[in-house]
């Protein structure tokens, strides 16, 4: 029997009130909208769920950076909570390691339409379609962490009920061991594809991924990048379930500030206004992709080799000022660091090394002029093929060898 058509909103690992991390500077304009930036994002996931009008709210865990969240996150998250309920729509939190259940101080009195998951324990709502009381619209399952370190596997412990409607369920946790995370609540990406539920709503990796499609397996990834290495777009999922229970997952971008890590090889650039001007263009375009008036904090990565490897951090330091708004504006881009990987440049082989010895039997190396009956096409520099071949040949030893005669002496 098909049933009415339905939307979710799925978030995961807030950190509300989070602080930026491992920052190489700051400038003090910037502070406040980073100190914003979580809540901000925050803002604008209650604006979707409302604009979207989904019909539930699913956050899976880390929706406080900490145990002791200041009354500021709390009473943001009670207000968005609030906002919601003003809309009919149910809120439901599965607690993650940031955020356990037993271990989190809560100064708040949480509005009625927010469901918490109990500590240890799956446990199910059912969410009656509002249009229609007596017909559940689907179950949402979900289980929370009691404490920070939750070694064992929650994933068993879900078990579908028959009768349940379309059936979701919430859990934050490592699946498929992925590294750069803690391995809590671990769990295969088969020992959930084969519960019999319809979609799950993951947290924990910062990374979004959908792992399956059919059941859903979903991170959203986290909601505000904290640090270089959450780069990229952040927001979070909308579900779309049609009346026959297929569904179709579409991310929205909701963080206000997106980290981009530009990575720029400068081999044999000599001039350090030479590589700015190359960096602002391609600023310039970081900037342009982002969306709307989000703001853009690059980290650089200069490799290559270069006589600039000379230069202090302190120097890269002027460039990254040089290449920043120094005010707030929409769409700020700002230089968070210039960090040089540079490689000194090669010493020159001398007369008689191995280097110009073999350039040199290349030299002597008689091509046959006929080639250039055959190929009659000069390149760019107007040489014959026969010289072209030669000035390959020389290429290549320089860069298969060049490497083995050690760098320039600084
Ligand atoms: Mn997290």
């Amino acid at each position: 029997m098909p049933g009415r058509p339905f939307r979710f909103l799925h978030a995961a690992d807030l950190h509300l009130d989070s602080p930026f991390r491992g920052l190489g500077r700051v400038a003090p304009w910037l502070r406040p909208v980073l100190q914003d930036a979580s809540l901000e994002a925050f803002r604008r996931l209650l604006d979707l769920a409302v604009d979207e009008s989904v019909d539930l709210v699913v956050w899976a865990g880390d929706v406080f950076d900490h145990t002791a969240p200041s009354l500021r996150a709390q009473f943001a998250l009670r207000d968005g909570i609030a906002r919601l309920g003003d809309h009919g729509i149910p809120v439901f939190w599965a607690h993650g390691n940031h955020d356990p259940f037993d271990a989190l101080a809560v100064d708040i009195d949480w509005p009625a339409n927010l469901t918490r998951f109990p500590a240890g324990r799956v446990e199910h709502v059912v969410v009656p379609d509002p249009a229609d009381p007596a017909h559940p619209l689907c179950a949402v399952y979900g289980i929370s962490y009691p404490e920070a370190r939750v070694l064992e596997s929650y994933a068993e412990q879900f078990l579908r009920d028959d009768e349940a409607p379309w059936a979701m369920a919430v859990l934050h946790g490592n699946v498929g061991g992925q590294p750069g995370h803690d391995n809590y609540a671990p769990a295969r990406l088969m020992d959930l594809t084969t519960r019999g539920f319809d979609y799950w709503a993951l947290g924990h990796i910062h990374h979004r991924a959908v792992l399956s499609e059919s059941p859903w397996v979903v991170y959203p990834g986290n909601l505000q990048g904290r640090h270089p290495r959450e780069d990229g777009a952040k927001g979070a999922m909308v579900a779309h379930v049609d009346e026959w229970g297929a569904a179709r997952v579409v991310f929205h971008s909701l963080a206000p500030v997106v980290w981009r890590t530009l990575a720029l090889d400068v081999t044999g650039e000599a001039y350090a206004d030479r590589v700015e001007e190359r960096l602002g263009d391609a600023l310039a375009a970081a900037g342009g992709s982002a969306q709307g008036d989000d703001g853009t904090l690059v980290r650089v990565e200069l490799t290559g080799r270069s006589p600039l490897a000379r230069l202090a951090p302190d120097d890269w330091l002027v460039m990254a000022e040089r290449l920043s708004d120094r005010a707030p504006r929409p769409g700020f881009v700002f230089v968070e660091s210039i960090v040089s990987h540079l490689g000194r440049p090669l010493a020159p082989d001398p007369p008689d090394g191995l280097l110009s010895r073999a350039l040199a039997e290349v030299d002597r190396l008689a091509l046959p002029s006929d080639w250039n009956a055959v190929w009659p096409f000069p390149d760019a520099w107007g040489r014959p093929l026969a010289q072209q071949v030669r000035q390959r040949v020389q290429d290549r030893l320089r860069a298969a060898l060049g490497d083995e005669l050690g760098e320039e002496d600084p």
